[in-house]
């Protein structure tokens, strides 16, 4: 017998992937989680039937939401990741010799006892002790902090559930003040081809803060259409020069400084839609 999940991404388009074993299926205070053995993928964290990350594939989005903004920066120390209960941005942010401190709030205390459970090879680094967990909601987090963190990570799920206040405006305007005077953050924002509107106002909002605001791209097969944006807002370190030195230093599968400056290199239609969101500035 074939077990296979799907996700729905649109109601027209869905990812199938065949299921060797469910490993762990259960309904939290803010979703359903599960843990699925995929053939193609290996272990998968799926939210309310979203594929979260998987094992084969997870390397891609956690370097790049993490390497690009830490390696602009000259000396990250502290560090802040809202969401990522899986720990897998955690990880990649402690190989960085400088981070001498990361926070990490994940709202569902479940997200991060399964993957602790069942992703050992994501998980690992949430038991290193410069890794501080803290069960918690983010935004109240972001909101109460001034100046505190030289880098904030936002991994967060689409903007569902709990979620849904990390895409809106009034958090971007704390994360501006939770930063220190050349802080720097980077957020999950979907992907262009099916989320252009949600990416333009998230720019808009983000440009009138920060004096550098871009978006970067990564190619992620297991989430919808394969292409990922990322939004990054810098006080005052440029987006395009990340330290090559700091960089030969790290282990990674995916990022590389090339890839770094390349995932600025946007498609003429995500440019198009981002110039016309400039336009609109007020
Ligand atoms: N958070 C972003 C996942 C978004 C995927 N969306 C979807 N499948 N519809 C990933 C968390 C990994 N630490």
């Amino acid at each position: 017998m074939e077990f296979w999940f799907t996700e729905r991404q649109t109601p027209n388009l869905g990812l199938t992937c065949r299921v060797k074993e469910s490993l762990w299926v259960e309904r939290t205070p803010y979703q359903t989680l599960a843990i699925l053995d995929t053939y193609q993928y290996g272990r998968m964290l799926v939210l309310d039937g979203a594929v979260q990350t998987t094992e084969v594939d997870e390397h891609i989005y956690h370097e790049m939401l993490t390497h690009v903004p830490l390696l602009i920066h000259p000396r990250p120390r502290r560090v802040l990741v809202v969401g990522g209960g899986d720990g897998g941005t955690v990880r990649e942010i402690l190989k960085h010799p400088e981070v001498e401190q990361v926070e990490l709030v994940e709202i569902d205390e479940r997200v991060i006892a399964a993957s602790r459970r069942f992703l050992p090879t994501i998980s690992c680094a949430l038991e290193d002790p410069r890794a501080r967990v803290i069960v918690g909601d983010g935004v109240a987090h972001v909101a109460a902090a001034q100046g505190a963190y030289d880098v904030i990570l936002v991994d967060s799920t689409d903007p569902v559930g709990p979620a849904i206040a990390l895409f809106e405006e009034p958090f971007f305007a704390s994360l501006h003040r939770a930063l220190k005077g050349d802080g720097i953050f980077a957020a999950q924002t979907k992907t262009p081809y099916l989320d252009g509107a949600l990416i333009a106002q998230i720019q808009r909002w983000v440009a009138r803060r920060f004096p550098v605001a871009c978006l970067y791209l990564a190619a992620i097969p297991t989430y919808p259409t394969g292409l990922w944006s990322f939004m990054l807002g810098s006080k005052r370190h440029p987006h395009d020069r990340p330290d090559e030195v700091r960089a030969k230093a790290l282990e990674t599968r995916y990022y590389s400084p090339e890839v770094h400056r390349a995932a600025f290199a946007l498609p003429r239609t995500v440019e198009e839609l981002l110039e016309r969101a400039r336009s609109a500035l007020p």
